[in-house]
């Protein structure tokens, strides 16, 4: 049997009541795996660097068996630039080899460079318009129900290939669990850590790395979903690929 565990936390009150995000985290444990995990995730909540907060939030979950399904991990690919320009030009070129127009590509790095505050979640963008269909505002859609199918083992593969850090360990499986999603063709996201510069483009296959897309000190980031809304229908429709998104269950192997 499996759990789910989710924290969240904020300062100036809950995310609800307008408190600033400070960060969340998600694990999907084994019983004998939560006690020691629940630590490591308050002491992430209280030694964050966008600050202290003062809104805790965390949840328990039992998860029935038949509810989890799995998908692959997608394979990382490093690129390297030495600017946020040439980091945003790749990310677009990126995003037009995987089926996003220029415009829509244009227009979602815009959006993201434009916010006065970070996504919760991601925004959902026309691929081919670069029109937002999904209508959560700031909060966007929040991803959760995904962990690695074997933590232990997934944090050894990606020590082997010289990249370690919790920032990529939860982005790709994030973009893992996205690049699964039926209708989605790709994401774009940036930290909204202050320090934190380095994002990615999400493909179907791959997590292709770029070491630069923000200003260094900038504290805003979020998530953009690039949508194929010709391949939503009446039995697939706009609140099944959120539902997916939001509730199913994923592990990643
Ligand atoms: C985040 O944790 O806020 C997003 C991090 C994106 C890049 C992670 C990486 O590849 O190092
Ligand atoms: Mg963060």
């Amino acid at each position: 049997m499996m759990y789910s565990i989710k924290m969240r936390c904020s300062k100036g009150g809950p995310h609800e009541e307008g408190g600033k995000h400070i960060s969340g985290a998600e694990r999907i444990l084994r019983e004998d795996e939560i006690e020691e995990e629940l630590i490591n995730v308050y002491r992430r909540a209280i030694t964050h660097e966008r600050g202290k907060p003062d809104f805790i939030n965390l949840k328990i979950e039992k998860i029935d068996d038949d509810a989890i399904i799995y998908k692959k991990r997608l394979s990382i690919n490093q690129h390297h630039v030495d600017s946020k320009e040439k980091g945003l030009d790749l990310a677009k070129e990126l995003l037009m080899e995987n089926a996003v127009s220029e415009e829509s590509a244009e227009i979602a790095i815009q959006t993201l460079q434009d916010l006065k505050e970070s996504m919760h979640g991601a925004m959902l963008i026309d691929k081919d318009t670069g029109e937002r269909i999904d209508n959560k505002g700031i909060k966007g859609v929040r991803v959760t129900g995904i962990a690695s199918a074997d933590i232990e083992n997934y944090k050894e593969s990606l020590k082997n290939d010289g990249r370690e850090g919790l920032h990529l360990e939860e982005a790709l499986i994030l973009a893992s669990k996205t690049a699964s999603c039926k209708g989605i063709v790709a994401e774009l996201c940036w930290s909204d850590d202050p320090s934190y510069v380095i994002g990615y483009v999400g493909t179907k296959d791959n997590y292709e790395r770029i070491p630069i897309l923000k200003e260094e000190g900038n504290p805003i980031g979020g998530r953009v979903f690039f949508v194929d809304t010709k391949q939503l229908k009446d039995d697939y429709t706009l609140d099944d690929l959120i539902d997916y998104l939001e509730k199913q269950v994923v592990l990643i192997e």
